[in-house]
């Protein structure tokens, strides 16, 4: 399968080298990461070992591919969109955080958009070098829920290339849980610059699974079937199995980056505000990590 990843960040340039093993991958990624791929190839290290050799380009415009991975930051979805507007892929799928990604890629796209959530940990050491920090797995389907031919061809092509993935019939439900796993853990171990096993000890645990369990009343509130127990379990399972790993906010809020903050908790926060419902926890994370954000003057 032709696949290209827009986005080579932590996420992208570990799903993308794992895939590169079995398939023909081309990475969208930033100058120095892209010129040190194409010069020594993409290094995977930690719990998935090896050195593959993708395709590296700069700029993502006019490619054609049978499947683009979305796995840009939320707020950059839109652009991304744009850009992948201009070439032609016969499926796209969103790996990214939070909510909404979907939607919008479906506004600007004709090509069917699947949704995806993946829990494996990975952090971007340096330019062409990737450590996969905690096995996870990846599930897909189409955005909206059912089966679709297309997501399951693509679940079989993860397979092949080695990760563990599920094809899912109920996507917005796996969504809200990914959704209440990252409200759990990604504000907590930013504020604090924790690994994400910190969530799993006290005093970090007790913040952690308020803010979970929010997120679950939440989802129930929309509509969504998700008990607070099986969003309590997927937390403390992703944390376990990636408790090494410095989640996606904690890396960017030490990296002085921008980060998704509004559309994790403050997406809660939203969708529970417009219900009548109080998410005091989620409401308060989201406060202080957009402070936080100001303090290093990364604010939007
Ligand atoms: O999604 C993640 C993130 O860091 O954003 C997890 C799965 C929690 C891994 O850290």
């Amino acid at each position: 399968m032709q696949i290209v990843v827009f986005g080579a960040g932590s996420l992208g340039s570990l799903l993308g080298g794992v895939l590169a093993r079995e398939h023909e991958v081309t990475l969208v990624a930033r100058e120095a990461h892209a010129d040190a791929v194409r010069e020594n190839g993409l290094r995977l290290e930690g719990e998935l070992e090896g050195i593959v050799n993708p395709e590296a380009a700069t700029d993502g415009a006019g490619l054609e591919a049978d499947l683009a991975v979305v796995a840009v930051k939320a707020f950059d979805t839109e652009p991304a969109a744009k850009t992948l507007a201009t070439g032609r892929f016969e499926a796209v799928l969103s790996v990214q955080n939070g909510m909404g990604n979907e939607a919008i890629l479906a506004e600007h796209l004709e090509t069917p958009v699947l949704a995806g959530t993946v829990t494996y940990g990975a952090i971007l050491r340096d330019p062409g070098i990737v450590e996969c920090t905690g096995l996870g797995e990846i599930t897909l389907g189409p955005h909206g829920g059912g089966r679709s031919p297309l997501a399951t061809a693509v679940g079989e092509a993860f397979e092949r290339a080695g990760l563990e993935t599920t094809v899912a019939d109920d996507m917005p439900v796996q969504r809200w849980k990914k959704l209440a796993v990252n409200a759990g853990i990604n504000p907590i171990t930013a504020l604090t610059a924790t690994e994400n096993g910190a969530v799993l000890e006290p005093p970090a645990n007790a913040v952690a699974r308020a803010a979970t369990r929010e997120a679950a009343r939440t989802a129930r509130a929309t509509g969504v079937s998700l008990s607070n127990r099986e969003a309590l379990e997927a937390m403390e399972t992703v944390a376990t199995a990636t408790r090494k790993n410095t989640s996606s906010m904690a890396q960017d809020l030490l990296a002085e980056r921008r980060t998704e903050i509004d559309s994790i908790s403050g997406y809660v926060v939203d969708r529970a505000t417009e219900r009548g419902l109080d998410v005091p926890t989620n409401r308060l994370l989201t406060s202080l990590v957009r402070t936080q954000e100001r303090g290093q003057g990364n604010g939007r």
